[in-house]
């Protein structure tokens, strides 16, 4: 649909064949860039490897988010192996799972910081390190989620952490746009991956997500992926501090 010929993409957050971060990666792949693709740690590592590893030409890196010294060590690799970047994909959301049930007004202050740490500041400590980087401009991208505007019970200290995490994306706009490196959030409606696994009523809440939405269905991890591919390609230079709904419909009903 786009051509990515000759861009380099890195994409952090991928765990499994089920994660967004899966289908981006095989998204700009598809297009003609060249992919690094980064795992959380070395627990992670075999089942991420083999699927980088299946992806032709592209490469495995390991970072934590949450450790400086592993963002710089993996943009220096970065550096060296590419010399150039032009996409980076942040497909990374965590809040310890007791956040996550019961109510919000029990919020812990350690909940509170690892959610806000690992789902948001690590968005701008990935962008600084990107951004000497991208000499010719540049495309970073995110994903949030509905819960950052109207209350998804449960969704809690992450619907508190992806208000910060939208807001983030337009101060970096503003902040990169002088360097033509363009920062867009993805709002995507529900789907079942890892990070989604575990919560109570999942099941539940696709199914009344699809009786509401206007297209009548939930949102394929695919349809994350193409749009993907649109916020990384020339096709989508003007916009930049956006959140792009791949939700179906859903966001604009009232009723
Ligand atoms: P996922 O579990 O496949 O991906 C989440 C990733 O975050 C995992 O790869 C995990 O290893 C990584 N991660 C967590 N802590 C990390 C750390 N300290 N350092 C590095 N990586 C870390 O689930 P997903 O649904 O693909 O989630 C990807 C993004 O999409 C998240 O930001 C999530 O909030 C967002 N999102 C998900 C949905 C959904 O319904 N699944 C909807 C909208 C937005
Ligand atoms: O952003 C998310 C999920 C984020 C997430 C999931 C987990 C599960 C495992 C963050 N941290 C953790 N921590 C864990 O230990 N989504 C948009 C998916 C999601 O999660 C919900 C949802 C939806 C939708 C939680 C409650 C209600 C709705």
């Amino acid at each position: 649909m786009f051509n990515l010929d000759g861009r380099v993409a890195v994409v952090f957050g991928l765990a499994n064949k089920r994660s967004i971060a899966w289908a981006l990666a095989h998204g700009l792949h598809r297009a003609g860039a060249q992919i690094a693709i980064t795992y959380q740690n070395e627990r992670m590592a075999m089942e991420a490897k083999d699927l980088i590893l299946s992806l032709s030409g592209a490469e495995a890196y390991m970072c934590d988010v949450s450790n400086d010294e592993d963002i710089d060590r993996v943009f220096r690799q970065l550096h060296e192996r590419y010399g150039k970047l032009d996409t980076l994909v942040h497909s990374i959301g965590f809040a310890p799972a007791a956040e996550l049930k019961g109510d919000f007004i029990h919020t812990s202050r350690e909940g509170f910081r690892i959610a806000h740490d690992v789902s948001v500041y690590s968005l701008i400590g990935l962008a600084r390190a990107a951004a000497p980087l991208m000499q010719n401009g540049g495309s970073i991208m995110t994903l949030t989620y509905y819960g950052a505007e109207k209350v998804v019970p449960h969704y809690n200290v992450m619907g508190v952490a992806k208000a910060a995490l939208e807001c983030t994306v337009r101060y970096l706009a503003f902040d990169l746009g002088k360097k033509n490196i363009r920062v867009n959030a993805i709002s995507a409606g529900p789907i079942k991956t890892l990070a989604a696994r575990g919560i109570g009523d999942f099941s539940d809440m696709l199914k009344s997500h699809a009786e509401r939405a206007p297209l009548g269905r939930n949102v394929d991890v695919n349809e994350v992926g193409s749009t993907g591919v649109f916020l990384a390609s020339d096709a989508s230079s003007g916009i930049t501090g956006e959140i792009i709904y791949v939700d179906c419909g859903y966001s604009i009903m009232g009723f």
